[in-house]
């Protein structure tokens, strides 16, 4: 056989076997996996490298305009780059509507921007803020239909959380025409009321940003959302769980069968609140909602995803400079509550993981992979055209040097945030070629692809589903005596 490109002599992972193969690609998709292949047009030495599925990042924002009107750092083309440099070939980003916009109209803006940027596949969660009559009844269900098959909702921020009753309202579109629904899980109300106290009090700075953000908001609004997808019976993802609460609330909700997925990020397995104490409003670069926790925190999490209570590590990458047009909008004496909240991490994450998983021997090889590719594929239904080294499948791959030791600094980084909160850490692994549906895009540190070479990838759905009331009613009237 003669493929357009063969790598040879690489061994592959996927995330449950590891074997020496070579993998040949025809035009854009995984042709042949095995020995003695044949030839390739052109041929990429893989000996001693592994050979691992790209990345898919389901939790990044990209050329994003926060509720309070900042644009974040990155276009889709600097936030894609980096997201490739760091062996990542697909993302779902965000269509952020705020209220009184369309959604629809949302949505298209959103992807003009991608479509003229994007040098890896992407897809959009719609962020919903204003759940009018017509956007639940017209805009969301066509669009869920189109392909935009997932939904964030905030339950804190005030300019974007929706109530409890809205909630149910979505999750029951979402029910009926087959999405899913992820959510930013932080009671609002302690936010604000610990916000206030400690504001009045003098204690102003990043340093207190995670006080502000209570550990029980947390763990009260899991809770409260375990509830409302059980009323709903439909399954919902809860992002970037920071705390052993959350994710203990999260395990006993799946041992009684709900379903119930979660995510955590980097920033919670690899920093802790302690990473804020810096002079000044330099702690700024290390805030995010939620923010880092504790080392106890890092380990419950670290737990949590062997048990698979937690199934994703997102990047959850929201880039804002360090400077007037971002973190520091306010001035340089803003308090916490006036700083963005966000960190970059599109292009760290996975070396981050493969250095703790892999190379110091957390979990394991055929974790990373799952982690970092198979599963966040699999749970976005992007499964199995994304996700896995298989025949059939897009051939985005990435060559990965296990024994490259590297030093993360500011300057390292492709995307525009201009730092990152990862600095000075040294990891073992990197990718040293990515490929995107069978296309060079990353060699010898140079990127070889075009803004807008990346493309829209349509998901599927899971089942639509009707007649839940009468279902419910039915319940109940059967249960009278
Ligand atoms: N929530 C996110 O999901 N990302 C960035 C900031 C935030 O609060
Ligand atoms: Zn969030
Ligand atoms: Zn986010
Ligand atoms: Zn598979």
């Amino acid at each position: 056989d003669r493929f357009d490109v063969l790598i040879r002599g690489g061994t592959v992972a996927t995330a449950t076997e590891v074997f020496k193969a070579d993998v040949g690609i025809k035009g854009e998709e995984i042709f042949a996996i095995g020995h003695d292949l044949g030839r390739g047009d052109r041929e990429i030495d893989a000996n001693g490298m592994l050979v691992l599925p790209g990345g898919v990042d389901p939790h990044v924002h990209i050329e994003q305009v926060s509720a309070n009107g900042i644009l974040n750092a990155d276009s889709w083309e600097s936030g894609t780059t980096a997201a490739a440099f760091g062996g990542t070939t697909t993302v779902i980003a965000f269509a952020a509507q705020h209220v009184g916009m369309s959604l629809a109209r949302v949505v298209e803006d959103y992807s003009a921007l991608a479509r003229k940027g994007a040098i890896i596949d992407y897809c959009f969660h719609m962020i919903l803020a204003d759940p009018t009559e017509e956007a639940l009844t017209l805009d969301l269900p066509k669009l869920i239909r189109e392909g935009h098959s997932s939904i964030k909702l905030f339950m804190t921020y005030d300019r974007l959380r929706v109530s409890d009753e809205s909630i149910l309202d979505v999750l029951l579109v979402a029910k009926e025409t087959g999405a899913s629904v992820c959510f930013h899980a932080e009671s609002s109300g302690m936010i604000s009321w610990m916000s206030k106290h400690l504001l009045a009090a003098g204690f102003s700075q990043p340093v207190y940003h995670p006080l502000s953000h209570p550990r029980l908001a947390e763990a009260d609004a899991i809770d409260r959302l375990v509830k409302l997808s059980a009323l709903v019976d439909h399954p919902i993802i809860i992002f970037h769980v920071s705390t052993a609460e959350g994710a203990a609330i999260i395990r006993r909700a799946r041992g009684d069968n709900l379903k119930i997925f979660g995510e955590t990020c980097p920033q919670y397995l690899f920093m802790d609140a302690g990473d804020l104490q810096k002079p000044g409003l330099e702690a700024a670069k290390w805030m995010c909602s939620p923010p880092p926790r504790t080392v106890d925190d890092q380990e419950a999490l670290w737990n949590a995803l062997d048990r698979g209570d937690l199934q994703l590590v997102s990047s959850d990458h929201a880039p804002y400079r360090f400077d007037t047009g971002g973190k520091l909008r306010n001035g340089d004496k803003s308090n916490f509550k006036e700083i963005a909240n966000g960190i970059p991490g599109i292009e760290a994450r996975l070396p981050l993981l493969f250095d703790a998983m892999v190379s110091k021997g957390r979990l394991g090889l055929d974790k990373f992979v799952e982690l970092t590719s198979t599963a966040p594929a699999k749970l976005f239904n992007l499964h199995p055209r994304k996700g896995s080294i298989a025949i059939g499948a897009d051939a985005d791959i990435v060559v990965w040097d296990a024994e490259r030791r590297v030093t993360l600094t500011d300057e390292t980084m492709h995307d525009r945030t201009g730092y990152t909160p990862y600095r000075g850490r040294e990891v073992q692994g990197w990718p040293q070629i990515v490929l995107r549906r069978g296309k060079v895009i990353i060699q010898d540190g140079e990127r070889h692809d075009e803004p807008g070479s990346g493309r829209f990838v349509t998901r599927s759905r899971m089942p639509e589903s009707t007649g839940w009331l009468a279902s419910h009613v039915a319940q109940h009237m059967a249960s009278l005596k």
